[in-house]
């Protein structure tokens, strides 16, 4: 049987190797179940019901990764041969290997955002000609915390601008809101406030929220319908789901005011790392810090090589760059410790 215990990691490269806690343990193991091929997992059912409701959305649906979530409400929104607004650095353009191009049949327009945020302007430039030309642009996509500008949280004024300029263009709006949560804690603001300004939102429960898997899709019941069948294409149609659908009722409900704790320890960290003479790439807005190595004269070699002797790991981004995220179960010691190694090394 397992004791519940929850080791203290040390490693930094992402959120998503947060362990379960030992609540969301419980939770799995005493998880009500049933075929969610036919709708009939309670434990399912309840998660997809309590996302919509946290987001203020019609309907939510349970898929198996963020991945998952943007490719199934991309493919709810969009035909074959549609044009699709992507920030050119999002993760949806670069990290999903094409999920909208391959399975989509959609063509990328990209811009380059703003920290994340895509001016009115540009996206009207980017509207291909018309219908009547035989042009069709359906979907605008956005990401929110934004990777790319160092998981900085958007603020609900410029969610609001991209969404209003989406509709004015006739456009469907999703946020990919891997995130969505950090956010909103950053921005001390009701994560319905930011769900608000798309249409459909993707969030992730197996990143800071510390569930073992999953994601949630939310959005109109008729686009969810849509994406059901897209889930089911994708092989994301899962059977006694309930098992890792339980931890993420936990991850809503329980983990969401922890978040705080997250980024007040990204904080310290990056004024830590600023303090031994690295230049942080972006401010620290959330969980995310982004060293630039150059600025001590090391490369990555010097930097895996300090992390290797003191037993953390974090992820290399390039050859300059590296991040470093909290999350559960990296505590205030393990950063305190981390500094002073790193200090020792210099
Ligand atoms: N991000 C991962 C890696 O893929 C980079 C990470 O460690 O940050 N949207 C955003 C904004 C993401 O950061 C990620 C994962 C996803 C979608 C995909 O989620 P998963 O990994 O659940 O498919």
């Amino acid at each position: 049987m397992y004791e519940g215990k929850v080791e203290k990691n040390l490693d930094f490269r992402s959120d998503t190797v947060t362990w379960p806690s030992p609540e969301m343990r419980q939770a799995a193991a005493e998880a009500m179940v049933g075929d969610m091929g036919y709708g009939e997992d309670p434990s399912v059912n309840e998660l997809e019901r309590l996302a919509a409701e946290k987001l203020d959305k019609e309907a939510g649906m349970f898929v198996t990764s963020g991945h998952q979530g943007n490719a199934v409400a991309i493919l709810a929104q969009t035909g074959k041969g549609d044009e699709i607004i992507l920030e050119a650095r999002s993760h949806i353009y670069s990290m999903e290997k094409g999920h909208w191009a391959v399975i989509g049949s959609l063509v990328p327009r990209l811009i380059k955002g703003v920290d994340g945020f895509l001016p009115s302007d540009q996206v009207r430039a980017n509207i291909h000609g018309s219908v009547n030309e035989g042009f069709r642009t359906s979907l605008l996509c956005n990401e929110n915390t934004n990777l790319a500008a160092g998981g900085t949280a958007i603020p609900v004024n410029q969610m609001r601008e991209m969404y209003d300029t989406g509709k004015e263009l006739g456009l469907q709006v999703h946020t990919d809101g891997a995130r969505i949560f950090n956010a909103s804690t950053a921005l001390s603001v009701d994560v319905k406030e930011i769900a608000r300004q798309a249409d459909t939102v993707q969030f992730c429960l197996s990143k800071g929220l510390a569930a073992p898997v999953g994601s949630m899709v939310v959005g109109p019941q008729d686009v969810i319908d849509r994406a059901k069948n897209f889930r089911r294409m994708l092989g994301g149609n899962m059977r006694q789901a309930g098992i890792i659908a339980a931890p993420g009722i936990v991850a809503l409900t329980k983990m969401v005011d922890r978040l705080q704790e997250d980024h007040d320890n990204a904080a310290y960290l990056g004024q830590g790392l600023e303090k031994l003479g690295f230049k942080l790439s972006f401010p620290v807005k959330t969980n995310m810090v982004f060293v630039d190595l150059t600025s001590v004269g090391w490369g990555k070699e010097e930097w895996v090589s300090a992390c290797a002797k003191s037993g953390f790991k974090t992820g290399v981004r390039s050859p300059e760059r590296v991040r470093l995220v909290t999350h559960y179960g990296i505590e205030r010691e393990n950063l305190k410790r981390l500094l002073e190694d790193l200090a020792s090394i210099i």
